[in-house]
């Protein structure tokens, strides 16, 4: 690549290029195709006369083959697919920046980890596991976190998931995992699923899968924003500072909107009424210019520490608990800005958790350590041959110089005759530059390594249910009764008895006995004796840090809510309503009985956002009607309105009936709550409203909502 500087001014013992970021961004920025003004041309320049009509012998005749502009167009066409990721293949991303808050030279030499002045640029995508590319957002699934650092010294990717563990240990099981949950190879179901024969054989017979496959049965697996969710790089990594020492590092990221999910009946009919839900959002959010943040934190482990846990620091079926190693929070990402083309940029980023740089390492975490080969070797299928890093999403903003050459797609025109080292003919370059203090080259931290060439895995990695107990005991009592509902709901997906009776039997009777009888109470299978483990003694019995109640922000930010209008809305409510959501950083729609636009009580015209069956409540998390008696007959005698507030009731939002449109609550049968609020005016219950709001949901409601039909 040519896009930097001489290579003598930047090998040997030079320091690596710290010119302005947003230059060498500029730089690559070049790729970036805009064809406003420009003529329509052949992939060879050649300008086209007529884009509309084949070359053929006269007006009715044959095609001729003579026609290089068809040719070359229908050919393109043709080859415009390329294989989709094997996993993670739904996804979608953004860009933006990172900034650390104070130099973390203690911890490590990463440059980007050390200038607080200094905004790391950032690409970010968020995808589901199990789904092919056009799968719905908002199934069951781990959803994947996965950001590339374009730092002064190379990329960093941090390739994680939004849940802190994984489902197996060694990256072996991997293709057999995958291949389980992945839909059956006889018919191809089910679609974004795991509640399927196949997969709950697997984990059920695969005990060191409890722990994750409680996350997945959580709350966590449904999230309502790509905001609202916490990332993990779940392996421990290292950092190493300049002195050359060495700590164990986890990676976190903290949404700043707080944590938050959606509830199952909701995510399910998403999928159908708007399978870009999560994608959506994520995209309107950084166009209106409400940029999604998360701060980075990070626990550190000393060296000396590495045996002092319960758990092995290398087994990723494991946290450390907060409560163990608080986490320091580090630095800011902020997403800023849309991808203008989904294919170049998101559908061709390439992550590898291989790609790190000086001040950074890995452990021997026998996942990690397979993934290692696992992310270059997928890309070589995917994006056709190894000069995938040349892509411009790919392309890092440091300089790249060395002997690799040719192969399929190679962008840069090497010039020299020396593709070697040693060699005299160019001077020796590109030279090595040797590690700091003296350079800034890499160089892998010398761990001490002996031992017996085997296949085992160590007994410490042996304890496969008492962090999943941890889990569970940590959960909020409405967050266990999504967890018990989740495992009856799948496992009453599945057909074979056998696959539900060990479920049950051999894994959830080891996590906790209420869930392992209730699920068995559900799914028809006779309730278990008791554990077939025994349980080992744990330092923490509960840790706070696991449960969403604990992980929301405590305002409104971002958050949408839906006004129902309909003529004789009364429009003093909305109007207070609009800008008290406004000053809170909240949004909110008009939502119509119909798209047409409507007459308030006081006759000014109103036009609606959308109608109540295009924007229906699941795409909201709050629901707002204003008063007016004529406004509250009409939907009072309209299905689809009395569906609104019937559905939003079910699924625990916060509900505002003002003046009139109190009545509907008796109408509809629902009683006041701390979140199904009345008033005679709408500015008598707007803290209320911003409160229950800030809670997310009413879950004392949640037994009543039960009796309202899906
Ligand atoms: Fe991945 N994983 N993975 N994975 N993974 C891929 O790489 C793999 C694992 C994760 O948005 C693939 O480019 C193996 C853990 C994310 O482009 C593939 C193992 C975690 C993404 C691959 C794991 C992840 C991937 C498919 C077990 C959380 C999407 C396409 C050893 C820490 C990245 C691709 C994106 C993608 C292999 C386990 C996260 C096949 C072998 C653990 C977020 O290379």
């Amino acid at each position: 690549m040519s896009n930097d500087k001489k290579s003598s001014e930047l090998a040997g013992t030079d320091t690596p290029d710290r010119s302005n970021t947003s230059e060498k961004i500029d730089q690559l920025e070049r790729f970036r195709e805009d064809a406003t003004d420009r003529a329509l041309t052949t992939n060879t320049g050649t300008r086209i006369a007529d884009n509309q009509n084949t070359l053929k012998a006269g007006d009715r005749g044959p095609s001729l083959l003579e026609d290089f502009i068809m040719r070359e167009k229908i050919m393109h066409f043709d080859h415009e697919r390329i294989p989709e990721r094997v996993v993670h293949a739904r996804g979608s991303a953004a860009h933006g920046y990172f900034q650390v808050y104070e130099p973390l030279s203690d911890l490590t030499k990463a440059d980007f980890l050390n200038d607080p002045s200094k905004k790391t640029p950032v690409f970010v995508r968020f995808s589901t596991v199990q789904g092919p590319r056009g799968s719905a957002d908002t199934v069951r699934d781990v959803r994947g976190f996965a950001t590339k650092f374009y730092t002064d010294e190379g990329n960093f990717d941090l390739v994680g998931n939004n849940m802190p563990v994984f489902f197996i240990q060694d990256a072996i099981k991997f293709p057999d995992f995958v291949h389980a949950v992945k839909p059956e190879p006889h018919n191809e179901i089910p679609t974004g699923q795991s509640a399927h024969d196949t997969f709950w054989d697997f984990v059920s017979l695969t005990p060191e899968s409890a722990h994750m496959v409680l996350w997945v049965m959580s709350d966590r697996a449904i999230p309502v924003h790509f905001r609202g969710m916490q990332g993990f790089g779940v392996h421990t990594f290292r950092m190493i500072n300049a002195e050359g020492k060495s700590v164990f590092v986890k990676f976190h990221w903290r949404p700043v909107s707080g944590v938050y999910s959606l509830v199952w009946d909701e995510a399910q009919k998403l999928a159908g009424k708007d399978p870009d839900f999560n994608r959506r959002m994520l995209w309107e959010d950084i166009e209106k210019g409400d940029y999604p943040e998360w701060e980075l934190g990070i626990q550190v482990v000393p060296e000396e520490d590495e045996h002092k846990f319960d758990f092995d620091l290398l087994d990723a079926t494991k946290i450390i608990p907060e409560e163990l190693v608080p986490v320091r929070v580090v630095g800011k990402m902020t997403l800023n800005r849309n991808p203008d083309n989904f294919f170049a940029e998101t559908e061709q980023a390439a992550f590898h958790i291989g790609h790190i740089v000086p001040g950074i390492d890995f452990t021997n975490d026998p996942l990690l350590q397979g993934r290692l080969f696992s992310y270059t070797d997928t890309q070589l299928l995917r994006l056709g041959g190894p000069n995938f890093n040349e892509i411009p999403i790919n392309r890092p903003v440091s300089p790249v110089h060395n002997n690799q050459r040719d192969a399929l797609h190679r962008q840069a025109i090497n010039k020299g005759r020396a593709s070697y080292e040693p060699n005299s003919i160019d001077s020796g370059w590109p030279k090595e530059t040797p590690p700091a203090p003296s350079g800034g080259g890499f160089e892998s931290y010398p761990e001490r390594v002996s031992g017996t060439k085997i296949r085992n895995r160590s007994e410490s990695f042996g304890d496969h249910f008492s962090q999943a107990t941890l889990f569970w005991n940590s959960m909020s009592p409405p967050e266990k009764e999504h967890i018990i509902s989740a495992y009856s709901f799948e496992l009453a997906k599945v057909e074979r008895l056998f696959i539900r009776e060990r479920q049950v039997n051999e894994i959830l009777a080891n996590i906790d006995m209420t869930l392992a009888t209730r699920v068995a109470k559900n799914v028809g299978v006779a309730a278990p004796t008791g554990p077939t483990v025994a349980a080992r003694k744990q330092s923490l019995n509960e840790s706070p840090a696991l449960s969403q109640v604990n992980l929301l922000a405590g305002n409104i930010k971002s958050r949408k809510v839906a006004i129902l209008v309909t003529d004789g809305v009364e429009e003093s409510d909305i109007t207070y309503i609009k800008d008290l959501l406004m000053k809170e950083g909240a949004m909110s729609k008009l939502i119509g009985m119909s798209a047409s636009p409507v007459t308030t009580a006081g006759g000014s015209e109103l036009i609606p956002d959308a109608s109540m069956e295009g924007l229906p409540s699941i795409a909201f998390d709050a629901v707002f009607v204003p008063g007016g008696a004529a406004a509250a007959k009409a939907m009072a005698a309209d299905g689809n309105a009395q569906h609104y507030l019937l559905e939003a009731y079910k699924h625990l939002k916060a509900i505002a009936l003002c003046g009139d449109a109190g009545s509907l609550a008796s109408h509809l049968r629902l009683d006041p709550d701390e979140g199904l609020l009345l008033a005679s005016k709408g500015g008598e219950l707007g803290d209320k409203f911003v409160a229950a709001m800030a809670k997310h949901r009413v879950w004392a409601r949640e037994p009543k909502a039960k009796a309202i039909p899906a």
